[in-house]
């Protein structure tokens, strides 16, 4: 079995190493910095790794990402050119961003903030309230959690439509792609949840344009990442009520500094990156496999494109 140094800035060690022993006993792990000799550790199990501990390892195989999002070890200048960047599929974090994405999408369909504002001035005053199938919902991005998502409010029974790079197909979901095909998606979508992981083509792509495009009033729920979205088109599109409300879960700068303007901000939600956290118990059998299969001189499951990005 090779030997694994575990390389966080945010993580806790001790959890994922009782974990990873109980799964693959055999392993050899250290956490950076103490990590003896660099020359022989084969893999990186990362999760925003320090500056300049991936550069020290010469001869890392493969760096698996303790989460979902790779851009961070992607972005890490010291990734050596021929590793394999592992990404983390656990079913049980697409079930937690599928919650996530049901509660958001109901807390703004069922008026929520505007029921909350109401009580808070003992305002007792009934909306309308359109049903879920007349209630069009768009999600960005149709990978594993989109997907997910996207079929748990299809069965709910939103009029539900998606968005990805080569216009996946799900059964009960519009399907759109390309640029036009994500103006056109805007313009349906009353409610738009952002899955897309962060790359060169999707930073910034919550923008201006892209509110313009929706409907009126329509509302965004960002819990991709926070360098998805144009904060100060936001700010805009509230203030001339083209959009009513946000949902984000994900910041530019997190933790969200104390002074942010979208922490008072009435028709927005912050959540803490909550929507779908990494379990140690869960995800570590999946490292483990993964990590056995390098051992193996396997190729471990759900290896990202590094040229695409994702
Ligand atoms: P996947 O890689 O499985 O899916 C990505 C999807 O985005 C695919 O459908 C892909 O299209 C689509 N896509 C990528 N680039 C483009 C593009 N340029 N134009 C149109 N579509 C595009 O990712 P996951 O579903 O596993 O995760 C998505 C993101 O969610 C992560 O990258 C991470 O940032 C975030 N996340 C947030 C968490 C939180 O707690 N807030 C927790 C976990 C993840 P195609 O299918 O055609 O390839
Ligand atoms: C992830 C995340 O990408 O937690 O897994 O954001």
């Amino acid at each position: 079995m090779m030997r694994a140094a575990f390389l966080s800035t945010v993580l806790p060690f001790a959890p994922w190493a009782a974990e990873l022993k109980r799964h693959l006993p055999e392993l050899a792990l250290c956490c950076w910095p103490e990590i003896g000799d660099a020359a022989s550790v084969e893999a990186a199990l990362a999760w925003l790794p320090p500056p300049g501990a991936l550069g020290a390892l010469p001869n890392l195989r493969a760096v698996h990402v303790l989460g979902a999002g790779v851009e961070h070890v992607l972005a890490d200048p010291g990734l050596p050119p021929k590793a394999l960047v592992v990404r983390l599929v656990d079913p049980w974090m697409t079930a937690a961003m599928s919650e996530y994405v049901a509660q958001q999408v109901l807390r703004l369909h069922r008026r929520e903030l505007d029921y909350r504002e109401q009580q808070a001035r003992r305002v007792w005053h009934e909306h309308a309230q359109p049903n879920a199938a007349d209630r069009r919902v768009g999600i960005l991005g149709l990978g594993v959690l989109g997907s997910e998502a996207a079929l748990r409010l299809e069965v709910m029974g939103f009029d539900v439509a998606g968005w990805s790079r080569t216009g996946r197909r799900l059964k009960g979901i519009a399907r759109f792609e390309g640029a036009d095909g994500l103006l056109a998606l805007a313009a349906r979508s009353e409610i738009l949840v952002n899955l897309l992981p962060l790359t060169r083509e999707t930073e910034n792509i919550l923008d201006a344009r892209l509110f313009a495009a929706m409907p009126r009033g329509a509302a965004i729920v960002n819990c991709a990442r926070g360098a998805h979205l144009v904060e100060a088109d936001l700010l805009a599109a509230l203030a001339s009520g083209q959009l009513s409300a946000a949902v984000l879960d994900v910041f530019r700068e997190e933790p969200l500094p104390p002074a942010h303007p979208f922490w008072s901000h009435p028709r927005i939600v912050v959540t803490p990156h909550s929507a779908a956290a990494t379990n140690p118990v869960t995800a570590a059998p999946i490292v483990a496999q993964a990590l056995r299969r390098l051992a193996e001189g396997k190729t471990p499951a759900n290896v990202v494109k590094r040229e695409r990005g994702y």
